[in-house]
């Protein structure tokens, strides 16, 4: 450090002690489970250029990378110790440090809806006490999971198949009689290729951006469940932050959630997508779509409830109308 360089700094720690409005930019480094420019993070990069263009002076944020920077399931961590300040992750990739996050993609309300009954508070709480995260904003309401297949299925019956999985469908698909394998997303390419694996669950969207259409034949429907793809702020960052840094980011997080608005278009185009390349929908009747529905639901609430009975009966009742 030069002198005057030096004599800066003095001048703004002095400054930012006496007269805390007056804090310098503080830039956080961010990083994405996802790939960056994909489905799943394209919320995020959005978000963080809300923030780069309205938070000039207080607060900005670097995108270090993708999954390629930090392995998905080891973002939790990551965001936890502090090598990464914000992360795009969902709760499915950090069942290490919160098991019960499970819950939230069963809600069947919205984050706003969430926010304003209290259910955020609890989700917050548990990620700052067991995760040492501040839970900033949610992505992906709006939006359900689905399974996607190489063979055809008549109904809900999954014995003999081997499904790509991760938390989110574990307990269900496990009910249905389902083989199980854990990946995380980099690794279902070739899974299907090689033939290991006969289906996957995913998201309603994202299939044609990953590329997986061309091993893909079939999407079950209906859809379950709503995705999460949470903003992660390592806590010791968020308590460092000036009142007006996080007041920014607050309003970067409610700007980021009310896009989810837009999940019911994205859906349907995306399923037009599908369509055109070639995966072919199979609609189960009425009687396996509630199976399905039912399997889904009470195998989901039930793998929550066996982790923390108390925590699982607090938030069902704030997540399900
Ligand atoms: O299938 C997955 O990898 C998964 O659990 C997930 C969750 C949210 C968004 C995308 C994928």
């Amino acid at each position: 450090m030069n002198t005057l360089r030096m004599l800066t700094a003095a001048i703004v720690t002095a400054t930012s002690l006496t007269s805390p409005a007056f804090a310098q930019e503080v830039t956080l480094r961010g990083v994405s489970a996802f790939n960056l420019g994909t489905t799943f993070s394209r919320e995020f990069e959005a978000f963080v250029g809300w923030v780069n263009e309205n938070g000039k002076g207080v607060v900005q944020i670097q995108i270090i990378g993708g999954p390629e920077a930090v392995p998905p399931f080891e973002l939790g961590n990551a965001v936890q110790s502090g090598v990464v300040d914000i992360a795009n992750n969902t709760s499915a990739f950090y069942p290490n440090l919160v098991p019960t996050g499970d819950a939230i993609h069963l809600a069947e309300n919205t984050v706003q809806e969430q926010r304003e009954n209290g259910c955020y508070d609890v989700i917050d709480r548990i990620h700052q006490e067991q995760m040492n995260a501040k839970y900033l904003a949610r992505a992906g309401d709006g939006m359900g999971f689905h399974l996607y297949l190489t063979k055809p299925v008549e109904g809900p019956d999954l014995s003999g198949l081997t499904i790509r999985t991760t938390p989110v469908y574990q307990a269900m698909f496990a009910a249905l009689g389902a083989n199980l394998v854990r990946t995380a997303p980099g690794e279902v390419y070739s899974a299907l290729e090689r033939g290991a694996i006969d289906g996957y669950g995913w998201p309603s969207q994202g299939v044609l951006d990953l590329g997986w259409d061309e091993q893909t034949k079939y999407r079950v429907d209906p859809s379950f469940y709503n995705v999460d793809v949470n903003l992660l702020v390592n806590l010791d960052v968020w308590n460092g932050l000036t009142d007006e840094q996080r007041a920014k980011l607050e309003e970067g997080a409610a700007w980021m959630e009310a896009l989810n608005a837009n999940n019911a278009d994205l859906n349907a185009a995306e399923y037009a997508k599908q369509a055109e390349a070639g995966i072919e929908t199979i609609t189960f009747d009425a009687a396996g779509a509630e199976k399905w529905l039912n399997t889904a639901r009470d195998a989901g609430w039930a793998a929550v409830d066996a982790i923390d009975a108390p925590l699982a009966k607090e938030l069902r009742a704030c997540l399900v109308k």
